[in-house]
Formats: C-alpha cells, sequence, structure tokens
C-alpha cells in the first residue's frame, strides 16, 4: 500500500486525535497504518523571513510524520483571514454579500500554496499518494503538479459548493477551476455539491462530461464525487465520562453547539425559540436553549457582528419571557471539554441544528450518537445542512422560516416514546454505516481507482441526482412522521 501524504491548512494533534471521536480519528489511523505524512500551518504567526521557508519542523508519531511551516503576519492576514475566510468562506456559504474581494488577496493565497507544494516537493517519493484538504489549499495541487508531480493527488472539500451563478462571481474564479482540475479526485460533502460544481465546471469553464462520468476541463480530466463525512461512533460514545459531569436541570433542555459563526443560522434558531413560547405559553418556565457557541475567527469583522447580534437577542428574549426562577436561552460564548459536550446531548430532549448552509454538520451526528436508544432525543436539523442528505428521519426545517421552526420544536417536545425510538434506530444505522472510517477509506480507494480508470466517479446526469437529492429532503421535511419502510 503506497504511503499516505496529507495537506491542509492545520493539522490535528496525533498523539490525542483518537479520543476526537471525528475525522481525525480516522486520519491517524490510517496514517498509522499505511505510514505517512501530514503536512500543515504550524499556527506560528512569525515575520517577513518566514514566506521564503519551504523546511518544515517535523515531529514522529510511530509510522506517522507531521510537517509544519510558519505563516507571515502578511500571509496570515491575506492568504487565511483574507481570501480564505473573507472570500472562499462566504462565497461557498452563498453570502455573496459580505465577500471582501480584496485586490491582492488571491495572490497571497496562491503564493503561500505554492510554497507549501515547494516544501513538499523534496518530502515526496514516488508512490505516494496525495490528499489535500479543504478550501485554504485549493491550488495546491496545481503548484505540484508544476513542480513535475505526477503521483494520484485527491482533493476534498468541507464546505459546500455554492450555484454556478454564485461561483462565478469570484473574481479569480477560473483561476480556481483551474487549480481544481489539477486533482485526479475531487471529493465533496452531497450530491447537491457533486452537481453544483459540474454545473460550475460547464457553465463557467467549458468543462464536458465525459462517457465515462468523468470530467475533462482545461486539458485534464477528473472523478468528482460525494463522500460524506461521519465521526466514530464508538469512539465518541466511549468518550463521555463515566460519572454524569452535566447537572440535571429543572427545565426540559434543547441545544444548540455550534461555533459561533454566521453560517449557523443562530438568531433564527434564537428567533424560533422566541416565537415558539410566544405561540404555545404553555411550555413557559418549562424548556430552556442552551446554546454553546465557542468563539472563532474573532479577527474578521462578520464574526464580531454576530457575536453582537446574539448577544441583542438572547437579551431581549430572556428580558421579555424570563421569570426570577426561569431564564429561557442559556448562551455559553466558551469552548467546552469535548467529554462534557457528550454529556450535554445525552441530557438534552432536542437537538436543535439550524445552519443555513454546512457542508455536512458533525454536531447533528454526535448528538444522534450520545442519544440514550430507549430514550432518545429529538434531532431537529435545517435542510440547508449538508447532513439532511443523509438523516431524513430528523424532523427536518427551513431555517429562514421561523413559523415552521417554532411548530418543529413543539412536534418535537410532544413526540412519543415509540416514534423518538423509531426515528433515533434509523438515525443512528445511518450514523454507524456512513462513519468516519467508511469516508476515508471510500475516498483513497476511489483515488486509487480512478488512477487505474476503473472508477466511474458521477452518475451520467449529476444534476439529475442532485435534483433528486434536493426532493428527497423536501419529502421528509414535509411528512410529519417516519416513511412507511
Ligand atoms: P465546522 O463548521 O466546524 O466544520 P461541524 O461539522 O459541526 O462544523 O463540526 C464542529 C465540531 O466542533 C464538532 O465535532 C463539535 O463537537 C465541535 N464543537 C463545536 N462546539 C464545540 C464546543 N463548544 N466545545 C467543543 N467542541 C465543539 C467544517 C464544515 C462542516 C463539516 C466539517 C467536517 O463547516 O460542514 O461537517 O468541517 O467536514
Amino acid at each position: 500500500m503506497s504511503r499516505l501524504v496529507l495537506v491542509s491548512n492545520r493539522v490535528a494533534d496525533l498523539s490525542k486525535a483518537s479520543q476526537a471521536g471525528g475525522m481525525a480519528v480516522a486520519i491517524a489511523d490510517t496514517l498509522r497504518t499505511r505510514g505517512g505524512l501530514w503536512l500543515g500551518w504550524n499556527g506560528k504567526i512569525g515575520d517577513r523571513n518566514d514566506e521564503l521557508r519551504t523546511e518544515p519542523d517535523f515531529t514522529k508519531f510511530g509510522n506517522a510524520t507531521v510537517a509544519t511551516l510558519p505563516l507571515s503576519a502578511r500571509e496570515h492576514a491575506e492568504y487565511y483571514v483574507g481570501y480564505s475566510n473573507n472570500v472562499l468562506w462566504p462565497v461557498f456559504h452563498a453570502r455573496l454579500d459580505i465577500a471582501q474581494f480584496e485586490a491582492g488577496y488571491y495572490q497571497r493565497y496562491l503564493d503561500v500554496n505554492r510554497r507549501f507544494a515547494e516544501a513538499l516537493r523534496p518530502l515526496l517519493r514516488p508512490d505516494d499518494t496525495i490528499w489535500v484538504h479543504d478550501y485554504h489549499m485549493i491550488p495546491l495541487g496545481m503548484e505540484l503538479r508544476k513542480l513535475g508531480v505526477t503521483n494520484p493527488i485527491g482533493f476534498f472539500l468541507h464546505i459546500p459548493v455554492p450555484p454556478a451563478q454564485t461561483f462565478l462571481a469570484i473574481p479569480e474564479h477560473r483561476e480556481l477551476a483551474r487549480g481544481l482540475a489539477s486533482y485526479d479526485l475531487i471529493g465533496l460533502q452531497t450530491k447537491v455539491d457533486v452537481g453544483n460544481l459540474i454545473d460550475y465546471l460547464q457553465d463557467g469553464v467549458f468543462g464536458r462530461i465525459l462517457q465515462d462520468g468523468r470530467i475533462r476541463a482545461f486539458d485534464r480530466e477528473l472523478s468528482i464525487a460525494a463522500f460524506p463525512v461521519g465521526i466514530d461512533v464508538d469512539s465518541f460514545i466511549d468518550s463521555r465520562p463515566k460519572r454524569a459531569t452535566a447537572k440535571p436541570l429543572p427545565a426540559i433542555r434543547l441545544l444548540g453547539v455550534d461555533r459561533l459563526d454566521y453560517t449557523k443560522g443562530l438568531p433564527q434558531k434564537f428567533r424560533a425559540f422566541s416565537r415558539f413560547l410566544e405561540k404555545y405559553p404553555d411550555y413557559r418556565s418549562k424548556v430552556i436553549l442552551s446554546q454553546i457557541a465557542p468563539p472563532t475567527r474573532e479577527t474578521v469583522t462578520a464574526y464580531a457582528d454576530i457575536r453582537h447580534e446574539l448577544e441583542m437577542l438572547s437579551g431581549s428574549i430572556n428580558g421579555k419571557f424570563g421569570e426570577l426562577d426561569w431564564v429561557p436561552i442559556q448562551y455559553i460564548h466558551r469552548s467546552t471539554p469535548r467529554k462534557m459536550l457528550v454529556d450535554v446531548y445525552r441530557n438534552s430532549r432536542v437537538g436543535f441544528v439550524t445552519p443555513l448552509r454546512d457542508g455536512m454538520n458533525l454536531v447533528a451526528k454526535e448528538y444522534v450518537a450520545a442519544q440514550n436508544p430507549d430514550d432518545p432525543g429529538v434531532l431537529i436539523l435545517s435542510r440547508f445542512a449538508g447532513a439532511a442528505e443523509q438523516m431524513k428521519e430528523a424532523l427536518i426545517v427551513n431555517p429562514y422560516d421561523v413559523e415552521d421552526m417554532a411548530d418543529a420544536i413543539k412536534a418535537a417536545l410532544d413526540m412519543g416514546q415509540t416514534e423518538r425510538r423509531e426515528r433515533h434506530e434509523a438515525l443512528l444505522a445511518g450514523i454507524r454505516q456512513d462513519d468516519t472510517f467508511v469516508w476515508c477509506r471510500s475516498f483513497l480507494e476511489a483515488l486509487d481507482n480512478v488512477r487505474r480508470r476503473a472508477f466511474l466517479a458521477v452518475p451520467t446526469s449529476p444534476s439529475e441526482a442532485a435534483r433528486r437529492a434536493l426532493q428527497e429532503i423536501e419529502l421528509a421535511r414535509v411528512s410529519p412522521r417516519v416513511r412507511a419502510n
């Protein structure tokens, strides 16, 4: 088996990866068994000299080596904060209105990708398989190809792909597409994302779908397919502390756990809860919404804005409905130890996941994994989370529709044990079937097959498959109970 070489903006701590229960578990396992190398940013911000640095620092973990490089302050501001988080993140989440298309960001983004490619080149062996992750690193494959690398290179995008018309708004969309076409395989989270990317490649850069399902663009052939990210269900459950850490609450809890990000639909969630209290007054004093929202990317203005909005909203809702012995919204703007999170998930009657757009959303899967199967809670899930393509037994909602979400809260709280168990059983079976190991293995097998030309990556009509996926989500949204069979 060939050695695996990973490249991503940040690297995981391989000594702790097995406790996390997420993607890092599968990746760390694969690196350990195949032997491997993982290159990324070390999280430090240095000076201009670092812009010339192509010799990483190495740390060994058994068979696996982690190689890291610093970023200069200018690279951090323009490659990471600028292009990655102020252009690609909002546009890929369909927020063109807050994207900051500043001149110079793209050039720095490209420069950092080139430097990382130059750092990797001398470390590569002829039979290595290379796997590049996420939107910070789109041009990396192209830069490796320019340096003469002919190894199989795959790319996985963790965030959604926007519709073609939105993608076309990025001034450098052609350059990004050229970067994407340098890979042998592109993995996306959902069928809808596959449809969107193929539509864009056809409309925006005149790509063609070949007979075998691959796409031809910029004189290269590539495969594009969905590989939904999963969790390691058992290690996630095992990380639960032996003694309960979360104090029992006097009220029934609805739970939200999201990085404080404008894509996660947090104001919509708060407004829906407020509407629920207004519309169904019998539940006042009985139900609370706990929202855990740790800070991220605080240097980006849009993140300060969303924080401010949430503080205002929770304050006004608590002021309007609160009593001396009951505060409706418990809003925690801090990180929570992971072990404790499992316990909080389990002690919450409703998992309330409302992103406006999300690549997958692992919180939805973690909530289901953490439930007591005999008396499980109910998952309310936005139709715009990638997870909705798989988790149709959740109560699927439209996060822009306050009434719909308020009614879903009521339905979740009123749901009888039999229906809760039926839904939970189906959801748990699904997340066990498509867990993090399946995700990692199936992507790497597909990359292997692509190189052997044995892989039919896309259905002949990706747009049709995407349309069907969307229709199924809508069907799940409007059907009040688990569909027969
Ligand atoms: P994220 O946007 O970070 O990931 P998500 O998939 O929900 O979103 O993962 C968040 C992770 O952080 C979860 O494992 C969760 O447990 C953890 N977390 C959240 N709040 C926490 C807290 N307060 N304390 C401790 N841990 C916390 C991106 C994409 C997603 C995609 C993933 C994986 O945006 O769409 O699902 O990558 O591909």
